[in-house]
């Protein structure tokens, strides 16, 4: 069984601010599958996203707490470091990411989370632009692997500043240690 997360960044009450919008689909993302759960972070002005709608118990069976909000705090955080989703206007490549994993039983933490992006102009969502496969390593982080396609090098340019080097693969590896502390999956 696989599950995902989708993040995008919106507008979504028209005061000019963006949203982070973070969908989860507890048995794996599918075109026109409504998500199960739908978290709005709203970043207040000094661009920290402290304000949530739509909560749930997502790192644990204890209820609905702090804990759950910080969890969805940090993904909108990490995810607004892809200054490629972010970003307002010329700046923005991807209309949004969906980080997806298999979850077998019995395992703390998947072996490989895929992050896939779209182009905003992609109107195809089976179709990912760019795939970026993370392994899970003998110490329990995660780290970007080399892509098999292509030229063989890893080439996404995470936090803008026109390279893809350790910085951009730092973000990516932060982003899936956040996806995978969401431990209330389906069940
Ligand atoms: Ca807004
Ligand atoms: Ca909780
Ligand atoms: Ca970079
Ligand atoms: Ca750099």
């Amino acid at each position: 069984m696989s599950y995902s997360v989708a993040v995008e960044f919106r507008d979504t009450n028209a005061d000019g601010q963006q949203e982070a919008i973070i969908s989860r689909y507890n048995n794996g993302y599918a075109k026109n599958l409504n998500p199960d759960v739908v978290v709005t972070a709203y970043a207040n002005p000094e661009g920290v996203y402290e304000q949530l709608d739509g909560v749930d118990d997502v790192e644990g069976n204890d209820g609905v707490d702090e804990n759950d909000a910080f969890t969805y705090s940090v993904a909108a955080e990490l995810a607004s470091k892809l200054v490629g989703l972010s970003s307002v206007g010329g700046g923005r490549l991807y209309s949004f990411i969906l980080i997806s994993a298999e979850r077998k039983a019995h395992e703390e933490k998947p072996a490989e989370v895929t992050v896939n992006f779209f182009n905003t102009s992609n109107t195809d969502l089976s179709q990912p632009d760019a795939i970026v496969t993370l392994k899970l390593n003998d110490t329990g982080s995660y780290k970007v692997l080399e892509p098999s396609q292509g030229n063989g090098k890893f080439e996404l340019d995470a936090d803008g500043d026109g390279d893809s080097d350790a910085n951009d693969k730092w973000i990516l590896a932060r982003i899936v240690t956040s996806f995978v502390s969401m431990r209330n999956f389906a069940k």
